[in-house]
């Protein structure tokens, strides 16, 4: 509040750093010192800076990057070596707010040396990170929106060695009514899976994935209470799962079979790729990576991008880091930790940390039924980084500590009644 310069009593100035997270956010903050209302826009984009990583700048690029980015206020970092071309090229970390982003990309635009398309792959991570607006996602036969609230998929294992269930819902009736048993808690969607993943499982022939699967998507399918998906590596599988009722793939295989696309396209049905490596025979020891969220991210665009040219529409495609899948329990816990960087790929990001052994490694080894309450955290702190989806196979708990995340969420977003509900749905022009 302002108050008359003559007339303010001497009183303590109360320095708080102010937490942020929405263009909203920052904007009610600034309305709030009864600024020039044309002002507002300008300090908005002016609020927070926005590091940027960029991987594979070549030599000829980088320097007029950096001298592009001090020009506008911001800065780059990047590899020493560029400067006595020592390296062929570089990863960089841009440092600037959305204002000087918005002056600096036009200017990238008209530059040789790939610039340009630096510039593209700026604006497009910058705008996949802070976009807000529910999106829906069409499915073969029901879609669904993300966005709105943190989506619940509810898991149902088929399957007689699952690492959490195993066995438990290996009949097919006790597989549906357990499904219909999550929609009850408040699952949003159902992933079915016939085919354990858990390091070291055995392979199963893609007939006996499906004589388990098809009867309990068939029927999930006529009960048409919520999507479903169909947890699977097969392409096969994918067909005839979606042919049955099935509206979305959950690909554990990060496209391994290479006729997945092609059948998700075909079927008009959605696609969630979850990056892994290997199969679940050799992925335990697929572990090396020099920057696994730089590797995660680039293999999950790589993957949307051979869908997208396979057919699959974008408004189609989900992405998943896979917590857990060739992966030691650090790197879930560092890819954990910045789920939401997954967010500048431009898709709805799903998480799924139920019961996984990353969980259970760091109190004294606790059994997978024994992990509820560290389930729930991570689902609580995969939301709160803007994951759009969590995969859980306790519904009604993760259900219930997801409405604290989704209500205090809906106070950084605009006020209902102020009318800067432009700052959240779209970053400042
Ligand atoms: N984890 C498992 C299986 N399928 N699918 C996605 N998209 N993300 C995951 O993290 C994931 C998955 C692990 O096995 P489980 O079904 O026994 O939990």
């Amino acid at each position: 509040m302002a108050a008359e310069a003559s007339r303010a009593p001497a009183r303590p100035f109360r320095a708080r750093v102010l937490e942020a997270s929405s263009f909203a956010d920052l904007a009610r903050a600034i309305v709030g010192t009864s600024s020039d209302p044309e002002g507002v826009g300008i300090m908005t984009r002016k609020a927070r800076i926005f590091p940027v990583a960029l991987r594979h700048v070549p030599l000829k690029a980088a320097p007029l990057l950096k001298q592009e980015l001090l020009a506008v206020g911001g800065d780059a970092a990047q590899a020493r070596g560029i400067a006595d071309h020592s390296v062929v090229e570089t990863d960089v970390v841009l440092l600037a707010t959305w204002g000087q982003y918005q002056r600096l990309l036009p200017k990238l635009r008209r530059q040789p040396f790939r610039l340009a398309a630096i510039a593209e792959a700026v604006d497009a991570g910058l705008r996949g990170y802070v976009a807000r607006a529910p999106r829906h996602v069409p499915g073969r036969h029901r879609g669904f929106t993300v966005g709105e609230r943190t989506l619940v998929m509810g898991v149902v294992n088929v399957t007689p060695d699952s690492f959490s269930d195993g066995g438990r819902w290996l009949d097919p009736e006790a597989a549906v009514a357990h499904a219909r048993q999550l929609v009850l808690e408040g699952a949003d969607l159902l992933d079915i899976g016939g085919e354990s993943t858990r390091p070291g499982a055995t392979p199963v022939d893609p007939e006996v994935e499906l004589a388990r699967i098809r009867p309990v998507i068939e029927a999930l399918h006529k009960d048409g209470s919520r999507p479903i998906s169909v947890d699977t590596r097969h392409a096969e599988v994918a067909r005839q799962a979606l042919a049955a009722g099935a509206d979305l793939v959950n690909d554990v295989s990060l496209l391994g079979d290479p006729g997945m696309a092609r059948v998700v396209a075909g079927a008009g049905a959605a696609l969630l790729l979850m990056h892994t490596r290997g199969t679940p025979g050799t992925m335990a020891g697929l572990t090396r990576y020099e920057d696994v969220r730089a590797e995660v991210f680039e293999a999950l665009a790589e993957a949307a991008r051979s869908a997208s040219e396979a057919g699959v529409g974008a408004d189609r495609i989900l992405v998943d880091p896979g917590l857990g899948f060739a992966k030691s329990a650090a790197q879930s816990l560092e890819l954990l930790a910045h789920v939401g960087e997954f967010r500048s790929l431009g898709y709805p990001v799903v998480v799924g940390a139920s019961r996984k052994s990353f969980l259970g490694a760091l109190r004294p080894e606790s059994r997978p039924d024994e992990r509820l309450e560290a389930s729930v955290a991570a689902a609580v702190l995969a939301a709160r980084s803007g994951a759009h989806v969590v995969r859980v196979h306790d519904v009604a708990a993760s259900v219930r500590a997801l409405a604290v995340v989704d209500a205090v969420r809906s106070h950084e977003g605009p006020h209902a009644s102020s009318g800067e509900g432009d700052w959240a749905e779209d970053p400042p022009p």
